[in-house]
């Protein structure tokens, strides 16, 4: 019987080693050490053995237990490390490969240039409003003291959708809405950034482009106060050194009317091929509101004044960044929208 439990041991550790995990392992421990196992299996002989033999032999059967079951936590240990060593190797990464890039956009030049203006104005409490592209011949042309069949309504050629509907050709109908809604409130302070459509296409226009309109309704406002707004804007969007000058003009809804230039950013107004050779540049067209705008919206004429101005977002954009080609603003080639 001693010899059968030694056997029964040399087994046990040999199956032990040669086990790889650790299902193995537990077939192992069923079989030799289970309610039905190897080991139990011997010790029933037990009984066929004499008083002084029981003894050594429980005692040997005892001590074979307890070994297989440290070999059993031992190799159980180690197979654990095994699998765990082969995990870790298997995701290894190196972390000195190059990354892969992160690609990053930019803004568009466009956006960049509006949201520059939308600042400046923000910060000389205007608000900023929005209103539909396809738009009543009414907001776009009546109410801005533009009647059917005026002569004037041709320097905006537009683009009809039906009897009494166009693509706006300016945002002026969104200042025309806001005052509709805000009065008899005073001050009005507005500007209206967007996209206009005109019957234009050449290198400096394009059938659809940006512009900000802007304007200002108080008791006594002034063309000085006009001025002054817009030299301010100058000055921030342009440089500190900018000068301006106003020239008069025509507009159909301001009375008068002005064109602003301001000193030429290439040369200081000596004069260049950017601005010509003149030291100017033209950059935005403004005036008093016209006395029946303010009336056929609501505003008492002999009560309040108001100027207001327009420009387009990609003329300033052509003349801060020497841009030649209004199209390239729309051509979307990553070459030219990286440079900034
Ligand atoms: C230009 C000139 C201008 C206005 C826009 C305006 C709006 C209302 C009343 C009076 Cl509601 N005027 N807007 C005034 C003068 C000039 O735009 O060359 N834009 C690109």
């Amino acid at each position: 019987m001693e010899q059968q439990l030694k056997k029964l041991m040399a087994e046990a550790e040999e199956a032990l080693a040669r086990a790889e995990d650790l299902d193995e392992l537990n077939g192992i421990r069923v079989r030799f050490l289970g309610k039905n196992g190897l080991l139990t299996g011997v010790l029933r002989g037990m009984s066929k053995l004499s008083a002084e033999e029981r003894p050594r032999v429980g005692r040997l059967a005892n001590e074979i237990r307890e070994k297989i079951e440290d070999t059993l936590a031992r190799r159980a240990a180690e197979i654990k490390e095994k699998v765990k060593t082969a995990r870790l190797e298997a995701e290894k990464i190196d972390v000195t490969l190059p990354g892969t890039p992160f690609l990053t956009g930019s803004k568009h030049p466009l956006t960049a240039i509006q949201e520059e203006i939308e600042d400046i104005f923000l910060g000389m409490g205007y608000s900023i409003e929005e209103g539909p592209e396809i738009e009543l011949d009414y907001y776009n042309f009546e109410a801005l003291n533009l009647p059917k069949d005026h002569p004037a309504r041709d320097m905006q050629d537009s683009f009809f959708v039906g009897p009494e509907m166009l693509l706006r050709t300016h945002t002026s109908p969104v200042q025309v809405r806001t005052m509709e809604r805000t009065v008899p409130a005073l001050p009005v302070r507005v500007i209206a950034p967007g996209r206009v459509y005109r019957r234009d296409d050449d290198a400096t226009h394009s059938p659809m482009f940006n512009q900000v309109e802007g304007f200002a309704i108080d008791k006594r406002v002034t063309l000085g106060d006009l001025k002054g707004t817009l030299q301010v804007f100058a000055e921030k969007m342009f440089g500190r050194q900018t000068r301006t000058r106003f020239r008069p003009s025509y507009f159909p809804f301001t009375e008068p009317s002005a064109e602003m230039d301001i000193s030429c950013g290439m040369c200081g107004g000596k004069g260049c091929r950017v601005c010509s050779y003149t030291g100017w540049l033209e950059i935005l067209g403004c005036g008093m509101i016209h006395p029946r705008v303010l009336e056929v919206s609501g505003y008492d004429p002999e009560e309040v004044t108001g100027f207001a101005f327009g420009m387009g977002v990609e003329r300033i954009a052509m003349l801060k960044y020497d841009i030649n080609d209004m199209r390239v603003l729309f051509d979307n080639d990553l070459r030219f929208l990286k440079q900034f």
